[in-house]
């Protein structure tokens, strides 16, 4: 068939399998009648680090995105049309990241894009995207400038469901200081991956303008394996507390190498802290430990309680906030979907006006609307490794 005959009756079929429906969409799974047989599919990428530095964080999104998938389409799908994900591996690499982002925009021609898993990879593969004019929800990036104002150039086609560490970190640094008395600190950074910098002079400037002094600063590299040294660089400065601004890898370095030399000295991360990975292979070494994150286990909200049952009853696992944000971040783009009257490989533009308009979609993460920057407005909970359980302390 010619290459354009086919290319407008892909856009045709996903035209009409996304027509119809109510802006009313909630993130449960209660089934209606609705048949999802007759319409052509709805394809929605999704780019995560299964392979790589971020591999800690991949799984759950994975995990995340398929539970909603399921239960989307088991509830009638997207007004009537089945939802099917396209799940690519970024490597954790930029090279990755631009490869999948390439392939899902011109060969896959996903109607949106969820991804990548870390800031250091969306840098790269966002600017894919948005000259493909192919919506992005970033689900994990928490470093500067990945929506709003973006260094690559103009970013109106990226969206962000993620917490990002601007809001945060003031937070875990206001509650490190008011209720966990800490006056000084030692601050360590991997210098060579975005999240981890960005979150480093997020830390320094609130640091400083909280008054808690900065002893020293340890930059190293996401790749070392031993961080012995710079572990006891900074416990010679004698801090009350050291900020570790790194991905899982190092931090459970970090972890660890602070409990052999000074145990129950306090340790305060950044996203990076937020996987029970970090539980699970820093063991004893990670209680105590402090970060900022975008979702609790514990909230009782029934959006919440709803999704982690049905997650505990797939995966025989507690859900991590990696795979709430995920799955969130799929009953979104389903309330925009459903809100769009043509979504076609070249009228994107539709449903990125309508991820615009997302307001009090109800999801794990709470009523999730975007703000003008097409950033995320929500809680912030300040949470501490205890008995090994995330535990809230603000
Ligand atoms: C980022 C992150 C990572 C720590 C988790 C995916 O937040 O790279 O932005």
């Amino acid at each position: 068939m010619d290459k354009r005959i086919f290319g407008a009756l892909g856009a045709l079929a996903i035209t009409l399998a996304a027509c119809g429906g109510t802006a009313t969409t909630s993130a449960s799974g209660s089934p209606n009648a609705t048949s999802t047989a007759a319409k052509p599919d709805v394809k929605v990428g999704v780019v995560i680090s299964l392979t790589g530095v971020g591999n800690v964080y991949g799984p759950t999104q994975k995990n995340g995105v398929e539970l909603a998938a399921q239960r989307i389409n088991d509830a009638g799908g997207v007004s009537g049309a089945k939802l099917v994900l396209v799940i690519d591996d970024d490597q954790s690499t930029t090279d990755g990241g631009v490869t999948a982002f390439r392939k899902q925009t011109s060969q896959d021609r996903v109607v949106a894009i969820l991804g990548p898993t870390l800031s250091n990879t969306a840098v790269a593969a966002h600017p894919v995207a948005q000259s493909a004019q192919t919506p992005v929800i970033a689900i994990s990036n928490t470093g500067d400038g990945i929506v709003g104002k973006c260094d690559w150039g103009t970013c109106d086609y990226i969206f962000r469901a993620s917490l990002g560490e601007s809001t945060a970190i003031p937070q875990t640094v206001s509650i490190a200081k008011s209720k966990l008395n800490v006056k000084s600190v030692v601050l360590m950074y991997a210098q060579d991956d975005k999240f981890s910098s960005d979150g480093f002079a997020i830390f320094k400037k609130n640091l400083t303008s909280s008054g808690i002094t900065i002893k020293k600063e340890i930059a190293f590299s996401k790749t070392d394996v031993d961080l012995s040294g710079p572990v006891t660089a900074a416990l010679a400065e004698s801090p009350d507390a050291i900020v570790d601004s790194s991905l899982a890898g190092p931090a459970i370095q970090v972890l660890k190498e602070v409990n052999k030399r000074k145990p129950g000295m306090l340790v305060i991360g950044g996203n990076g802290f937020n996987t029970p990975a970090i539980i699970a292979s820093a063991g004893a070494a990670a209680e105590g430990a402090v970060s900022g994150a975008a979702w609790y286990l514990g909230n009782p909200d029934p959006v919440n309680k709803d999704f982690v049952t049905a997650y505990k009853a797939k995966y025989n696992a507690d859900p991590d906030q990696f795979a709430a944000q995920a799955y969130s971040a799929v009953y979104i783009l389903l309330d925009a979907l459903k809100r769009t009257p043509t979504v076609t490989s070249v009228l994107h533009d539709k449903l990125r006006d309508q991820i615009e308009l997302t307001t009090g979609v109800k999801t794990p993460l709470g009523e999730f609307s975007f703000n003008a920057s097409h950033d995320v407005t929500q809680k912030v909970y300040v949470v501490q490794i205890k008995n090994g359980q995330f535990t809230l302390i603000n």
